[in-house]
């Protein structure tokens, strides 16, 4: 399957850090072990499912959660049917006639003074955005002294209304039956009742939305908390959607074809824009899957999915030693009395699950593996007994540098992630004996630990961590295709983003280089590096597009826009040729033209014009000027003519 070849050549070959002559042997060792990455992927997908089917079988039978039946749960009062109503319109002086958060804002301010309390000085707080009262603490109401023989539920309930009544235009909440449901008491050692309700609308409860009354043994509320909506006059809905319909939805939406229902609610649902009739559905699959989905019982849509099993694991800050031999804080999930080397956390803080039982999410989620020296086909994960010690100091190093480039992007230029939808941050450190390289392959980083000698562990490196990287996020951009100008142009973004991320140097590979001159390449002199490289036009190489070409001399042509970005950033000034720009406004240019004026084919006269655009957007003339002074002086010009090259 010569095709199939191919495709793993490039994969393979396409992110590696270092192609001299010298080293093509590497290269050519590597590919003859092409098969190898190839099973690592494949193996490493087909474990992670047999773990997760093993697991599934196994928990299934011990597992025994019985079945409630749904249309039981589900059926309700004929007054809990919705109609088609409307609720009739607030008053004028209500919360919801006044439209902005400052207009909001004033509007307490003269309220505050107007609480209705007996006696003492309320105060209050409240979510200006919302209109909504969070907070009111004073002594509030008094039970009417005819109303003391009642039993404690209906002295609560008659304060709780007296309360509503009073203060109606600043709580704007409906005092109708069924506008707030009775959930529970507790009361304390000094006597005094904290009381819960839920609200509801014609008591079909909105998920989330509670009261509490606290009532002293003097029968006072002397503080009121809430999360409620204000009563705005919300369309009523009956479900349109079919239960059984919903129940498939919430099974897809979790993956679960099989999961058991436990229990099924109609509910109102918040998505922060209204007021959502949904069907809460409360599913399990063996003893680790336990979720809450909720379907919008209109049109099916699902609003929202909560992970509900919270005793598996949790994330944990944690510490190790790097390869440094710092101390470094990161986050890890613990389980079951271990640590393990994976943030769900990173890049997206969703609802946490099961990361161990189930491998990565779709995305969302940084995990750090080990190939244990192999080519890939048993990696494990990372884990410690300790919190804070015996870890392995490569992973570390891999999960504190996948984390400062992440947040780099994130805080430079609010991407998230290698393609800006939270995608994965998939490592793999360890990877075969003694592997002098780094390689991205379209869902990981990977490193080797270097032989020792030419290199030692590649993990060590943030640079070579942020070239692996972006190449991610240049492969979600421009999309550079790999061979001649466009890939030495490849190679020269991941270069040039990696030193934006390390900063503090222009060379690449300084922390885990051995041989002389102690580093990979060095985009101030490209000449001068371990693989040294052409600085100008003039010695641009024409090396074949094969793979012993370097398809083009991608990892050799790299060193021309390479020195260009330096003299734009700092080189310019430092050489005397004229005056950069500086890094932080370098690194905006840089980004806007791979997000909007770079292409697949882009060659690197484009890459000057695209630059000069993303100068002239972001900035002005003297930026514009400094880009075309260092192009200039690595002899790519623009006299305006195709100044496409032929390749032998
Ligand atoms: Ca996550
Ligand atoms: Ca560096
Ligand atoms: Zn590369």
């Amino acid at each position: 399957m010569p095709s199939m070849r191919n495709i793993v050549f490039i994969v393979m070959v396409m992110p590696c850090l270092l192609i001299k002559k010298e080293y093509q042997e590497n290269i050519i060792k590597m590919i003859k072990r092409w098969h190898g990455l190839f099973l690592m992927v494949m193996m490493f997908s087909g474990q992670l499912l047999a773990d997760d089917e093993q697991s599934k079988t196994k928990l299934h039978k011990s597992s025994n959660i019985a079945l409630h039946n749904p249309s039981h749960i589900l059926k309700k009062p004929k007054s809990h049917i919705l109609t088609t109503a409307t609720l009739k319109p607030n008053s004028q002086n209500s919360v919801n006639t006044v439209s902005t958060s400052r207009q909001i804002r004033q509007y307490f301010s003269t309220e505050r003074q107007k609480i209705k309390v007996y006696r003492a000085k309320p105060s209050l707080s409240a979510d200006t955005e919302q209109g909504a009262v969070q907070m009111l603490k004073g002594r509030l109401a008094k039970l009417d002294s005819n109303l003391s023989a009642l039993s404690l539920r209906k002295k609560v309930d008659s304060l709780w209304l007296k309360l509503r009544k009073a203060n109606q235009s600043l709580l704007d909440m409906s005092t109708e039956d069924g506008a707030f449901l009775f959930e529970k008491i507790k009361t304390d050692q000094l006597s005094r009742h904290h009381v819960w309700y839920q609200q509801a609308y014609e008591g079909i409860p909105l998920w989330g939305k509670h009261v509490t009354l606290h009532v002293n043994s003097q029968d006072e509320v002397y503080m009121f908390q809430a999360n409620y909506m204000p009563d705005k006059s919300w369309q009523t809905t009956v479900p349109q959607l079919d239960l059984q319909e919903a129940l498939k939805i919430a099974r897809q939406a979790v993956n679960l074809p099989d999961a058991k229902i436990k229990q099924v609610a109609l509910n109102y649902y918040d998505d922060n824009q209204s007021l959502k009739l949904s069907y809460k559905i409360d599913l399990s699959y063996g003893l680790h899957e336990r979720w809450l989905v909720f379907v919008d019982a209109e049109n099916g849509m699902v609003l929202h999915r909560l992970n509900n099993i919270h005793q598996a694991g949790q994330i944990v800050e944690a510490s190790g030693k790097n390869l440094k031999n710092e101390i470094v804080s990161f986050k890890a999930w613990a389980e079951n009395g271990r640590y393990y080397l994976i943030d769900p956390s990173t890049p997206l803080a969703d609802a946490s699950y099961a990361p161990i039982e189930r491998g990565p999410n779709a995305f969302g989620d940084t995990f750090i593996f080990n190939a244990g020296e192999s080519d890939g086909s048993s990696v494990e994960y990372i884990s410690s007994s300790n919190l804070n010690s015996n870890w392995d100091s490569a992973a570390v190093s891999a999960m504190q540098n996948t984390n400062i480039v992440y947040n780099y992007y994130l805080q430079t230029f609010a991407r998230k992630s290698l393609d800006n939808q939270n995608k994965n941050l998939l490592s793999a450190v360890h990877f075969e004996k003694a592997y002098n390289n780094a390689f991205w392959n379209g869902s990981f980083i990977v490193y080797g630990d270097g032989d020792g000698q030419l290199f030692s562990s590649l993990a060590n490196c943030l640079d070579v961590a942020a070239h692996e990287m972006t190449h991610g996020v240049i492969e979600n951009t421009a999309n550079l295709i790999y061979q001649n100008q466009s890939g030495a142009l490849n190679e020269s973004f991941a270069d040039v983003f990696a030193v934006f991320v390390d900063a503090s140097n222009w060379t690449i590979g300084e922390d885990c280089t051995i041989a002389s001159p102690g580093y990979l390449r060095n985009l101030a002199n490209p000449n001068d590096g371990l693989s040294g490289q052409p600085a100008k036009m003039s010695d641009y190489r024409y090396l074949p597009n094969t793979e012993n070409g370097d398809n083009g001399g991608v990892h050799v042509n790299s060193g021309i826009p390479n020195r260009a970005a330096y003299l734009l950033a700092e080189g310019l000034s430092a050489e005397g040729l004229g005056t950069s720009v500086g890094m932080a406004k370098a690194e905006q240019i840089y980004y806007r033209a791979l997000n909007y004026y770079i292409n697949a084919s882009s060659r690197f006269v484009d890459v000057r014009r695209a630059l000069i655009q993303s100068a002239e957007d972001l900035y002005g003339e003297a930026e514009k000027i400094a880009v075309e002074q260092a192009w200039d002086e690595v002899e790519v010009f623009d006299n305006g003519e195709d100044t496409s090259v032929s390749y032998v």
